[in-house]
């Protein structure tokens, strides 16, 4: 379906915090923040309308004989001045959110292979191969030879040819081969099988410069091998090799939410998105001499709590408390608990700044990638990462010890079990002597699973936070649609409670009979946004280990970003989309409306054997655009009728 409509936004003029925020905990700040005059995002968003023009991209602002606005009512009746028509201002629009999005993933990836480089030199000590059989697994996956070999020369080797990743100037990338064959002749046919994402982006910025690509067809294509460059490039790298050092995750159970923090204890928070600065603050924090000192300084302990992706994969990783997701960084500050937070990459508002000021909290920026004015920067080694973090740590005591803000610290937490690599749902799903895929295809086959959805991405103040997200997964689920999930998106339902094995009661009768006989959620959280990467590994695995077609395309699955706002989430939609998925994005979509390039998202791509944008703005809706996307290839699949006669079944067995 097309994009006709975009969300409104829900704040305005005498709503309650309540009606902008689902989450009870950031509904709370909301109001302390009100009383206390301290402006967050939520207000901003509430002040400013968003740019109707921007919004549907009809203006381009690529040289100077511009910026250029046309008309999104009327879109062929006016062009920009080089003669740009509706189509090339919007593909090249939409390319350079790709590029963009595609950036920030390919380049967190290319930090975790310089890191895993060092750590093979010998160049970085306090990080390990924590993962030797991950290590070898990824390798053979990718064509080397790992017999009679150690493990530090299976390492080098999976250095050089990841290197590929991004340098890769003619040919296909490494991670490629983990594409179905299908799949892999359609990317062929459609000349989008990406080369390194370091050529495929700089391509990108050549083409939409003024004067280069004025085709949207021909930008398009370029925006799907971009886009895959980061999907089965810079993001897989980036889960890999993260893997590879920190361990890979299996369940455990672990808490959300802000009651995570303690009002007795130093709180530390993390935000962001590359593991390292993570992984070295738990060390700094359980270093006795840390801990001595914060007792010293009267607290009871040091508390360590994630935020947003970097949080998210320790979550996953290592059961870290983790407190929010997007569109809570602001709130927690408001608590006035938080003696420090600590910055990397993305997702980071520079409003945490007056914010934090506000309220006597500690901002640091630590990565050379990431400044901002009013925040003090310490920067991280990793050679000698302890340095940075031992620094953040003697800083949070300080201030716990000096604290004058008044700490009111929301009394929620949810516990659930996160953690669930593809490597885990697959044993989980056949045991450790045949773990495999088949039962999860034996289950979409004789109907008790409907599909499996990827639902991922930020939260976003243009609609009420977390609300699309809960409302969307649980009408999902209770249509037997297993829901994997990552990043904010996780957390919201894990605030709600749905990531519990518990929460199969609100599930429909087959999936509920499927998570309680192997005693797992209905949505599983799989980490951080690019570990979305993992969702694409799961769908190759169901189409090699058979039953359900030949592509993913085929498969009975769909993907959504019900309250995206980053350039991020475009490049991830859209390698979704170039792999085969319907992807279902909310908020709005950067696009005009009954154009040659909408249509060419929403409908061509399919035709050419992809998958397919689609767009709503009600959580309802999008689940059901999903639904309907599922079982249309279920009828394609000859798979229809099994559900059917299992729906039946179940109704039998009620009245029994
Ligand atoms: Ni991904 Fe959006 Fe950011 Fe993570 Fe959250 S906002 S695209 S989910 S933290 S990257």
């Amino acid at each position: 379906m097309a994009k006709e409509k975009k969300a409104e936004g829900s704040q305005a003029k005498g709503l309650s915090p309540k009606d902008y925020t689902a989450c009870d905990a950031t509904a709370q700040m909301l109001e302390k923040a009100q009383k206390d005059g301290v402006e967050t995002a939520f207000d901003r968003a509430a002040s400013m309308k968003a740019c109707p023009i921007g919004a549907d991209s009809a203006c381009c602002k690529h040289c100077s004989m511009g910026p250029c606005r046309l008309n999104a009512k009327d879109p062929y009746s006016k062009t920009g001045v080089c003669g740009a028509d509706i189509d090339t201002i919007q593909a090249r629009n939409f390319a350079r959110m790709t590029a963009s999005g595609a950036s920030a993933h390919t380049d967190h990836g290319m930090s975790m292979l310089d890191v895993f480089r060092e750590v093979v030199n010998g160049e970085i000590s306090d990080y390990t191969i924590k993962d030797p059989v991950k290590l070898l697994d990824v390798a053979q996956s990718i064509g080397i030879d790992t017999e009679e070999k150690s493990t530090q020369d299976i390492a080098q080797e999976l250095y050089q040819e990841l290197e590929r990743t991004y340098t890769q100037v003619e040919g296909e990338i490494p991670f490629v081969s983990r594409v179905p064959e299908k799949t892999m002749e359609t990317w062929r046919k459609n000349g989008i099988v990406p080369r390194g994402s370091m050529r495929e982006i700089m391509e990108i910025m050549h083409r939409t410069h003024i004067g280069v690509d004025q085709h949207y067809e021909n930008i398009t294509k370029q925006i799907n091998r971009t886009a895959l460059s980061d999907g089965w490039g810079g993001s897989m790298v980036a889960t890999e090799i993260s893997d590879i050092l920190f361990g890979t995750p299996s369940p455990v159970q672990a808490d959300v939410n802000m009651g995570c923090l303690k009002e007795d204890h130093v709180n530390i928070i993390v935000h962001g998105h590359e593991p390292n600065l993570f992984e070295s603050m738990l060390v700094s924090v359980n270093d006795p001499a840390m801990v001595q000192a914060a007792q010293d300084a009267g607290a009871k302990g040091i508390n360590l709590v994630g935020m947003c992706c970097s949080g998210a994969e320790m979550l996953s990783r290592h059961g870290v408390p983790h407190a929010g997701n997007f569109m809570s960084t602001e709130a927690i500050l408001v608590t006035g608990a938080v003696d420090a937070m600590a910055v990397d990459v993305q997702c980071i508002k520079q409003g945490l700044a007056p914010v934090a000021k506000c309220y006597d909290s500690y901002l640091f920026t630590t990565n050379p990638r990431c400044h901002i004015q009013g925040a003090e920067h310490i920067e991280f080694e990793e050679r000698d990462p302890k340095e940075c973090t031992d620094e953040v740590v003697v800083k949070g005591i300080a201030r716990y010890k000096n604290r004058t803000a008044k700490v009111e610290i929301p009394n929620i937490t949810n516990s659930g079990i996160h953690g669930f690599s593809h490597e885990y749902i697959k044993y989980m799903l056949g045991g450790s002597f045949r773990s495999s895929y088949w039962p999860l295809n034996d289950n979409i086959i004789n109907g008790r699973i409907r599909g499996v959805a990827g639902v991922v991405g930020c939260t976003n103040p243009r609609v009420r936070h977390d609300w699309v997200h809960v409302e969307m997964v649980k009408e999902l689920i209770k249509n037997d649609v297993l829901v994997l999930q990552t990043g904010c998106s996780q957390i919201s339902l894990a605030k709600a409670g749905l990531l519990t094995p518990e929460a199969a009661y609100l599930a429909g009768d087959g999936l509920r009979e499927v998570c309680e006989a192997v005693g797992c959620p209905p949505v599983l959280g799989l980490g951080s946004c690019v570990d979305n990467s993992r969702i694409l590994i799961a769908a190759a695995e169901m189409v090699n280990v058979g039953g359900l077609g030949d592509s993913i395309a085929e498969l009975p699955v769909a993907g959504a970003a019900p309250e995206w706002m980053s350039e991020k989430a475009i490049s991830i939609g859209q390698y979704f989309v170039a792999s085969g998925v319907y992807t279902v994005f909310g908020v709005t979509f950067p696009t005009t409306a009954n154009t040659k390039f909408q249509d060419l998202l929403f409908d061509g791509l399919e035709q050419q054997g992809l998958g397919k944008w689609g767009f709503a703005v009600d959580p309802y809706e999008m689940a059901h655009l999903m639904v309907n996307h599922i079982d249309k290839k279920r009828q394609e699949l000859g798979i229809d009728k099994a559900r059917e006669r299992v729906l039946v079944d179940m109704a039998d067995r009620r009245a029994a």
